[in-house]
């Protein structure tokens, strides 16, 4: 029996104003692709379908037909609420698409058993459990009470997501035990588990105030399928526990990383290996670095090339250069290449003389602006304040983004 974990896909990213439509279309066709030539018998969405709580009418139709296509093959969707989805837009569909061998569970259920899935091999017969968890809101899980200090919330928020992770692996082995089978549990998250590396387009999350479950806290699955952090990892060094990362690379950090999804196979309950299989990458991005001279070079590369690269360009000077923007544009002009960052990277020295001039707000995130200021202020703050600015500067923006359904 083999399981696909995938997650992140984000449909529906307005990436630099490049639309990303035709990417996520090339993507879920390999993916049908794959379900049919490798066997599969359902696939894990570990949270992040759309990118948006109001994700535009092609990426919703990009999901839906996607469902539609999958009919064919027999192949069982789950689908989980991720931080960036709407509880509702994923909700709206869900009696709909549970007509169409598709699982959607978009937040924690009061009804703990809405949250246990069973997967069906060929002949019809359960063939593996699945402990769906989505991304897991503080106030599903716990009250706040008064008087409570940072440290007391973190501990109980990290004891209640563990918690509801045992409750449902408990009613899942019940339920092994009634169907008298040997079949793998199957365990699903949306958080950072302690110990990943991330990367830019990762918002993170701050579940309260914890910043990361640790690997302990997970019950003893037969695999644990992740969303989430967008680089396909381990956790704790723990084969079974893994992230499969996003298919396509949301921001240029990742361009780097070869994008992946896995594919889990069992025999009874016994896992038989995990394979993970490379994504195509369907546009080309590239990140040049490097003195205008250097970049010049690099440019020459794309003289020809068939295809559309996006590309990044990281420029070291020394000095500050108003006519930066022209000078690349006049380098890519007659070249099949769209600029769609461009950064000045100054030297340390550079960095240290006036840098507030050079910069323009709209070039920082609202954490790097609290960043700067605080570092203004650092001589004369003590350190345990400065921390305790820091998370509560962390969870502000954290609830304001909440309001705003993100
Ligand atoms: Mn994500």
């Amino acid at each position: 029996m083999n399981i696909l974990h995938t997650s992140d896909w984000h449909l529906g990213q307005s990436f630099f104003n490049q639309n990303r439509k035709n990417e996520h279309q090339a993507f879920l066709d390999w993916l049908l692709t794959i379900v049919q030539t490798h066997e599969i018998q359902a696939i894990i969405v570990a949270g992040d379908v759309f990118d948006t709580a109001s994700p535009p009418s092609y990426a919703r139709e990009l999901y839906h037909s996607f469902v539609v296509s999958l009919q064919a093959t027999g192949c069982a969707l789950i689908v989980l609420g991720g931080n960036h989805d709407s509880v509702s837009v994923l909700n709206e569909t869900r009696g709909l698409l549970q007509h169409l061998n598709t699982t959607v569970v978009a937040a924690c259920t009061e009804d703990l058993s809405q949250q246990l899935i069973e997967v069906k091999d060929t002949t019809g017969q359960v063939a593996a459990l699945v402990c769906a968890v989505p991304f897991l809101r503080p106030r599903d899980l716990i009250s706040s009470e008064a008087g409570q200090s940072g440290d007391d919330k973190k501990a109980r928020l990290g004891e209640a997501i563990s918690a509801h992770y045992h409750a449902l692996f408990e009613q899942a082995c019940e339920r092994r035990d009634a169907l008298g089978l040997a079949i793998p549990i199957i365990a699903t998250g949306h958080l950072t588990a302690l110990g990943v590396s991330q990367s830019d387009s990762v918002r993170d999350i701050y579940i309260g105030t914890l910043e990361g479950f640790s690997a302990d806290g997970f019950p003893p699955a037969d695999y644990i399928a992740l969303g989430h952090i967008h680089r396909p990892q381990v956790v704790a060094k723990r084969e079974h526990i893994r992230y499969s990362g996003s298919p396509i690379p949301l921001s240029f950090d990742e361009v780097s990383t070869q994008k992946q999804v896995l594919i889990v196979s069992f025999q009874g309950n016994r896992r038989t290996a995990i394979l993970p299989v490379p994504v195509p990458r369907f546009q080309p991005m590239a990140v040049l670095r490097g003195n205008l001279a250097e970049i010049e070079v690099q440019l020459a590369a794309y003289k020809g090339a068939k295809n559309v690269t996006w590309l990044c360009i990281e420029v070291t000077s020394e000095g500050y250069m108003t006519d930066l923007h022209q000078r690349i544009q006049s380098m890519v002009s007659s070249l099949p290449v769209e600029v769609l960052q461009l950064r000045r990277i100054r030297s340390a020295q550079a960095q240290a003389m006036g840098r507030e001039c050079e910069e323009s707000l709209t070039e920082l995130t609202p954490h790097e602006v609290f960043e700067r200021r605080l570092q203004a202020l650092d001589n004369s703050l003590d350190p345990a304040l400065n921390t305790r600015l820091r998370q509560r500067f962390a969870e502000v923006v954290a609830s304001l983004d909440e309001d705003k359904g993100e």
